[in-house]
């Protein structure tokens, strides 16, 4: 009798938590809700580094803009100048608000205080803030929130929680190098970067707190900043906190995932040119061609693009960087619809292009577009209609053959950087492949294994579409092969590759004709995030043949290969 007591209470205990944690998911999907609808936020990065612009005593300092202090070994006393010459009387708000919701963004997260320490608030934690230290005097971290919130744009700020160069004991990356740095890490954290994070989430109510860069924490630092965060449940936080805790958010940074994170919400965050923070020499900026299919190949894989902006010290955002929001936010005026509120592919590889879906309609962007206006898709699905985004009267015949559904496009491109074609489907659109990748679980032969009492260095862990699991040679390998056999004459068109610890320094990708090996692409590093496309080719074994590498254990993570047939 205790025991069917005992049974049935813990029966009811476990029914509560389970329902709780339903609850929670449910709450952390609403939470949620807003951000994976906007694909497209603004990044600012803004701060006293614009004033040097990325030269001190005349010199260039090598690195972006805004660690100029830290890569540049400056004192903090002269660092301490800088507020007297900040000066942003150009600063405008609600222009740039307006700016952003003409890009087509949705949110900004902007530097509330970055590494160097000064905050863009007013801050009674310390004096090192815009409105106490700078002739401007004006908070601009109030202005933006207000301006926010008038135009209906979300608002979320970027604090640096661990690193601060410029209050003792904040942490320094490379260590501090200047005694005036040196000082309690734990002290920094409650008198000054705990402070400063009560007042901005109880000031400005952001809906976004965009952590960086964990140095020097632990979970029990980390742990103090999660409770100020407690009576805030609708706020979003990033992968970035340190102390093991894991946020919302996942952040690649300068690249994009090649399949996406699954299972995760994840953003990329990049710069215009090759800085966060305005350099007055750096002119590098990226083509609108290049954002606009940033921005769609980031939507295809299921993830938020965050696109940076340097603004001077007058106030002014770079005109590169506004002429080219501008033509992405035309381009998003037309084909904003393939883009917010989308889901990811259901292809693994496409072509000429990328695809996104929502509900029953299944987007293909055209990046590549057919001199002969015909390309093909795997899609499993029957076909309600299919036509243009950007006139929806010009109908497009499908006609489905096999596996594919070929379609027959108008002959001239409506978009010369990204043509957008509706596809209506009965229901969610689903690949008609069976294997979408068909490198994936076929046969890997290696030139050598590394011994491992649990088999865990075997070739076939390139081939099953997981990064935890890896190929290894032996330790002093300097060359070595692993083979692809695909079972049967297959045409493939791409390949991605994912190399743990660099030690490849030249490789060849090659098929198998007859007895010959032929080279189809060559290089030097591989890297974690190698993918090329190639002419396609019909063979049935590939492989990755490397010549040179430093000795230590070939490590590969990742061996696929893409249909192009
Ligand atoms: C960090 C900052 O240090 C940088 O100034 C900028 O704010 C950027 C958005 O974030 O930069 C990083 C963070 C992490 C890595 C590299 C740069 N990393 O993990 O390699």
């Amino acid at each position: 009798m205790k025991n069917k007591l005992v049974k049935l209470f813990t029966l009811i205990i476990l029914l509560i938590s389970f329902q709780q944690a339903l609850h929670a998911q449910d709450e952390n999907h609403k939470k949620m809700d807003w951000w994976k609808e906007a694909r497209f936020g603004l990044f600012i990065h803004w701060g006293i580094y614009a004033v040097p612009a990325g030269v001190w005593n005349g010199i260039e300092v090598p690195g972006i803009g805004e660690w100029i202090m830290n890569k540049g070994k400056i004192p903090m006393t002269d660092y301490q100048k800088l507020p007297a010459q900040f000066n942003p009387i150009k600063f405008n708000a609600a222009e740039w608000v307006q700016m952003a919701k003409e890009a087509g963004m949705k949110y900004i997260v902007i530097t509330s205080k970055h590494h160097d320490g000064f905050a863009m608030f007013k801050s009674n934690a310390s004096s090192f803030n815009i409105v106490d230290a700078t002739p401007f005097k004006r908070d601009i971290i109030k202005e933006l929130a207000e301006a926010c919130q008038k135009q209906g744009i979300k608002f979320g700020l970027y604090y640096s929680q661990a690193q601060d160069w410029n209050h003792p004991g904040g942490a320094a990356n490379g260590g501090h190098w200047d005694s005036a740095q040196n000082g309690n890490m734990d002290k920094y954290i409650d008198e000054i970067a705990i402070p400063q994070v009560k007042e901005i989430l109880s000031a400005y109510n952001p809906a976004i707190i965009w952590w960086d860069t964990p140095t020097d924490m632990s979970k029990e630092r980390a742990t103090k900043f999660l409770n100020e965060l407690k009576p805030y449940p609708n706020l979003i936080t990033n992968n970035r906190l340190g102390g093991g805790f894991e946020g919302d958010l996942e952040t690649p940074e300068q690249y994009i995932p090649a399949t996406g994170i699954p299972g995760k919400n994840w953003e990329s965050c990049m710069t215009l040119n090759n800085t966060w923070g305005y350099k007055r020499n750096d002119s590098n900026w990226k083509s609108t061609q290049v954002l606009i299919r940033n921005l769609i190949d980031i939507a295809s894989k299921g993830g938020n693009y965050l696109l940076n902006v340097g603004p001077t010290a007058e106030g002014i955002i770079p005109l590169p960087s506004v002429e080219r929001l501008k033509e992405v936010g035309a381009w998003l005026k037309v084909n904003g619809e393939a883009i917010y509120a989308t889901k990811a592919s259901p292809f693994a590889y496409l072509p000429w292009g990328r695809a996104t879906i929502k509900n029953n309609k299944l987007y293909l962007h055209i990046f590549d577009y057919p001199s002969n206006g015909k390309i093909k898709i795997p899609l499993a699905n029957d076909i309600v209609k299919s036509y243009l985004l950007s006139n929806p009267s010009v109908l497009i015949t499908t006609t489905k053959v096999g596996n594919y559904v070929w379609l027959t496009l108008p002959l001239n491109a409506p978009d010369k950087i990204a043509s957008v074609i509706v596809v209506e489907t009965k229901g969610e659109a689903r690949s008609s492949l069976v294997s979408p990748i068909p490198s994936f679980g076929k046969q890997a032969m290696a030139s050598s294994t590394q011994f491992d009492k649990d088999d865990k260095w075997n070739a076939k862990n390139v081939l099953d579409n997981n990064n935890k699991t890896s190929w290894k040679t032996i330790e002093t390998d300097t060359t070595a092969w692993l083979n692809l056999n695909l079972m049967e004459a297959t045409n493939i068109g791409a390949i991605a590759l994912n190399e743990a610890g660099g030690r490849t320094t030249q490789f060849s990708i090659e098929y198998k004709d007859g007895n010959t090996w032929v080279t189809i692409l060559t290089g030097e590093h591989i890297g974690s995030r190698f993918f090329k496309q190639f002419t396609p080719v019909k063979a049935k074994e590939f492989r990755l043949n490397i010549s040179k590498a430093k000795p230590g254990g070939i490590e590969i993570k990742d061996f696929q290969l893409f249909y192009d047939e």
